[in-house]
């Protein structure tokens, strides 16, 4: 009756049986008019750097076990796959190797793909991205222009992080103690023109929108709360006397103003570079500074440093002058690049004025109003709390303070309240080859001119020979010698690319519509997004997260989206470990997984992934964990095959009743998909479900058959444990399923429901006596004893027939076998 299997398992045969029927039966081929709700799953794309390693099974293993499962629980489930395929990885790799970026990218392409599919996941390859292909970056490129058009694309000069190696500009993430992340080589600073998305525009509603985000770690939300800065304060307006210019401070403490004893201003404020061209001492000064990187991290740490301008400053609250210093924490990228220090209560503040003999002024006080005391000038009280030596302030409490200031401050024209963020715009320019073209053209007539939609897209050359190590797109006059399209003069092409995160700030939406020739989004972007999971690293909880909802709130105001938000859920999976230290290829302790799907096979990779911790912890690598999963499998195939020898379903027997053996058996089955059920929905400790399932197994092994109806118990077991399994294990549950009989390949099959009976109503058959006297069979609940029992069982006519006119004198219970009745 039942397909027959061999009786030993064979991975490799076994996977290519399964992966063979996926793909021919079009299984996770995709459309919009299927039934079901929609569920779109999606994991962080890979960078093509050669091999898929331990991060991406672990992470595609969840995401795949959670599409299979949404599948067969009716969902039209979409899963795509793709490659970042832009970077500079590339680039120093075709250097070393003699090759060419875009060789190299498509050739690990074509490995990693070839991978994926031996892990046999659930990917919609009709879909497949590759984000260095003109298809796709042609409608950056096009967004790039309308936001342009609108203002929300600018180029300003501005002060970078340079990497002398690597010959680029480098984020502040990238620059770690002062050196660039992937050269080592000491970052600079250097000033030039850049292109920049104003994703601050947006500041708040980014910020607001994480109240929507029910389903996002808070860890991650607490990281880009952090990180768009919100802060309520005021600018304040000092004259500079002896000039005819001002400072502006910004302070997020106006209620303080009194205790203002310095402003600072910083390194390259314009006061800083006007006095610089005449001051030599301020020039090396400003140089120094500008020498150390602009990381705001970096700058915390330095030793706090400054220089007195000779220049002074009027507090417009109560006229007081104070010096004007340039210091070297006061960050020119952010609020006015100026304060006004306040050393009572900002440390900072108070460091700075120790080291050069600046007064200290305590004008707020952690006690009540009552009990007004001077701090002793060594503590620093940074809090909120009653004013004090501060005039028409004196008494009131810290924010009540603030808001006079405020009133004052407007009403003299000299400052006025103002909301700031740290957030600043995203710089996206590149120098660099392997990235997307910038669609710009600079004409000496008409200036900066966004290259015309029809001439779109700008294509990256390709062919030609890479050996510089210099942005090659200025050496190829072919590429930048254009005309221009507004009058026809000789102009050129800007020859910086988009910095690769702009290509993953949109692929989710793509992915809904990959083959639209025509359009960026048509209205399958609406169907389809946001998407219902998102899994990958934390590594990307701010950066890639923030642009990636920036430019799908973009994407909205340019009516090619309805949606706010991209990603409903987001699931972060841990690393995986060896020897207790992140896989690197620098600390030698890569794990390749190719070595496991060829000796072991994927199943067996992907079951030690899921089971060996919880998805969100970090993952130890364990050679004897990978062989106790390989067991586990072997196990679970032997059992299926003896029961298939035997077991027929050529038959029509039926169960009435369920023994109480049967009944405990099928309690822990159905007590097992209840877990297995809610773990694959929402809990996602694919580790607790794994182990149920094995206890289950373990259960069924001790499971005592004895006639056909046992065999038919039995059946159900294993047909819910192959199925149970099947979102981790699909290959060999896909075979082994159709050695149970059956018909229909199991992916199509609807998950089980749990029987809701088998759970709580677990029936004993209890032997009822009278005088030691076999008198009736009575079901009932498991556990029943007392008077609950006694009564239902007097009850029964042949009881009742033989203890009439006689007193029971007392009752045997033995509990959920018999009760015997004992008469007078
Ligand atoms: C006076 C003051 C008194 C301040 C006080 C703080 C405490 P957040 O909350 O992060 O927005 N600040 C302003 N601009 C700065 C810059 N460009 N570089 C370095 N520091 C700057 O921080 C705002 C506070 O940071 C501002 O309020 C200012 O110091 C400082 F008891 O002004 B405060
Ligand atoms: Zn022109």
């Amino acid at each position: 009756m039942s397909l027959q299997i061999n009786e030993t398992y064979d991975p490799r045969k076994v996977e290519k049986e399964a992966q063979s029927f996926w793909s021919s039966a079009g299984t996770f081929v995709t459309n919009e008019d299927s039934p079901g709700d929609k569920f779109y799953a999606l994991c962080m794309f890979p960078y093509p750097s050669g091999n898929i390693h331990m991060g991406h099974v672990r992470n595609y293993s969840i995401g795949d076990a959670v599409v299979r499962f949404q599948k067969m629980r009716g969902k039209n489930v979409l899963q795509p796959m793709g490659w970042d395929a832009f970077g500079l990885p590339a680039e120093n790799a075709a250097i070393k190797n003699d090759t060419h970026p875009a060789v190299w990218t498509y050739k690990n392409m074509d490995n990693m793909r070839n991978q994926l599919k031996q892990m046999g996941y659930g990917y919609d390859w009709n879909r497949e991205i590759s984000t260095c292909t003109p298809d796709y970056y042609r409608w950056e490129q096009w967004l790039f222009i309308k936001l342009f058009k609108k203002g929300l694309a600018y180029k300003k000069k501005s002060l970078v992080n340079w990497d002398p190696v690597d010959q680029t500009v480098l984020a502040n993430e990238q620059v770690i103690n002062g050196r660039g992340w992937r050269s080592d080589a000491i970052v600079e600073k250097k000033e030039i023109s850049q292109w920049f998305l104003k994703i601050t525009a947006y500041a708040d509603e980014l910020l607001s929108g994480l109240d929507t985000l029910n389903d996002w770690p808070s860890q991650v939300k607490t990281m880009q709360k952090n990180w768009i800065g919100k802060s309520e304060g005021a600018l304040i307006s000092f004259k500079v006397t002896d000039a005819e210019s001002s400072v502006e401070v910004f302070t997020s403490r106006p209620d303080t103003v009194f205790g203002c004893t310095f402003v600072a201003i910083s390194p390259d404020h314009p006061i800083s570079i006007n006095l610089s061209e005449h001051d030599r001492d301020i020039k090396y000064f400003i140089d120094k500074c500008n020498k150390t990187s602009t990381a705001e991290a970096d700058i915390a740490a330095l030793p706090k440093e400054g220089l007195f301008t000779n220049l002074y400053a009027i507090n417009p609250i109560n006229n007081e002058s104070v010096p004007v210093w340039i210091a070297n924490y006061v960050l020119s990228s952010y609020g006015t690049g100026a304060i006004m220090g306040v050393p009572a209560h900002d440390e900072r503040d108070y460091e700075f004025a120790a080291r050069y003999d600046l007064p200290v002024k305590q004008v707020v006080s952690p006690n009540k109003p009552q009990q007004l005391i001077d701090q002793p000038a060594n503590n620093v009280y940074s809090d909120y709390g009653t004013l004090l030596n501060s005039e028409f302030l004196n008494g009131l409490e810290s924010k009540e303070a603030g808001k006079v200031i405020i009133e004052r401050l407007v009403a003299m024209n000299a400052g006025s309240s103002k909301i700031q963020y740290r957030l600043r715009d995203w710089g996206i320019s590149r120098q660099r080859y392997w990235g997307a073209p910038i669609p710009i053209i600079y004409c000496e007539e008409c200036g900066i001119v966004p290259v015309p939609e029809k001439d779109l897209p700008v294509v990256l050359p390709e062919n030609f020979d890479f050996s510089e190590k210099t942005n090659v797109l200025k050496n190829l006059p072919d590429f930048y010698n254009v005309d221009c399209p507004c009058c026809g003069k000789k102009a050129v092409r800007e020859t910086d690319t988009f910095d690769t995160f702009v290509e993953s700030s949109w692929y989710s939406a793509r992915f809904t519509c990959a083959d639209n020739t025509n359009e960026m989004l048509d209205e399958r972007a609406d169907y389809w997004s946001p998407v219902d999971l998102y899994i990958g690293g934390i590594e990307h909880a701010i950066l890639h997260l923030l642009y990636a909802r920036f430019f799908h709130k973009v994407m909205r105001d340019e009516g090619l989206m309805k949606s706010d938000e991209p990603f409903i859920k987001l699931f972060t999976q841990g690393m995986v470990l060896k020897d207790g230290a992140k896989m690197s290829k620098s600390k030698g302790n890569v794990v390749n997984p190719q070595n496991y799907i060829d000796t072991y096979g994927a199943d067996t990779l992907r079951l030690f992934m899921m089971f060996a911790a919880p998805p969100e912890q970090q993952l130890e690598w364990s050679d004897s964990g990978v062989d106790g999963a390989h067991r586990f499998i072997k196990r679970l195939w032997n059992t299926i095959y003896r029961h298939s020898e035997v077991f027929s379903s050529s038959h029509d027997v039926v169960i009435q009743k369920y023994t109480s053996d049967q009944q405990v058996l099928r309690r822990k089955l159905h007590e097992t998909l209840l877990k297995v059920t809610e773990v694959m929905e929402v809990k996602f400790s694919f580790n607790t479900a794994i182990a149920a399932v094995m206890e289950l197994l373990n259960a069924y092994n001790k499971f005592n058959i004895v006639d056909e109806k046992d065999r038919i118990v039995c059946q159900e077991v294993l047909e819910k444990i192959v199925i149970m399994l099947s979102p981790i294990i699909p290959h060999v549950t896909h075979v082994l399923w159709f050695a149970l009989g059956q018909k229909k390949p199991l992916i199509n099959e609807p998950w089980p429901e749990v029987d809701e009976s088998a759970l709580h109503q677990e029936i004993v058959t209890i032997a009822v006596q009278v005088n030691g006297k076999f008198r009736a069979e009575y079901s009932i609940k498991v556990g029943t004893t007392g008077d609950i029992l006694t009564e239902q069982l007097l009850n029964l006519k042949e009881v009742k027939r033989h203890i009439t006119g006689r007193d029971i004198k007392h009752t045997i219970i033995i509990p959920d076998k018999l009760v015997n009745f004992v008469t007078s």
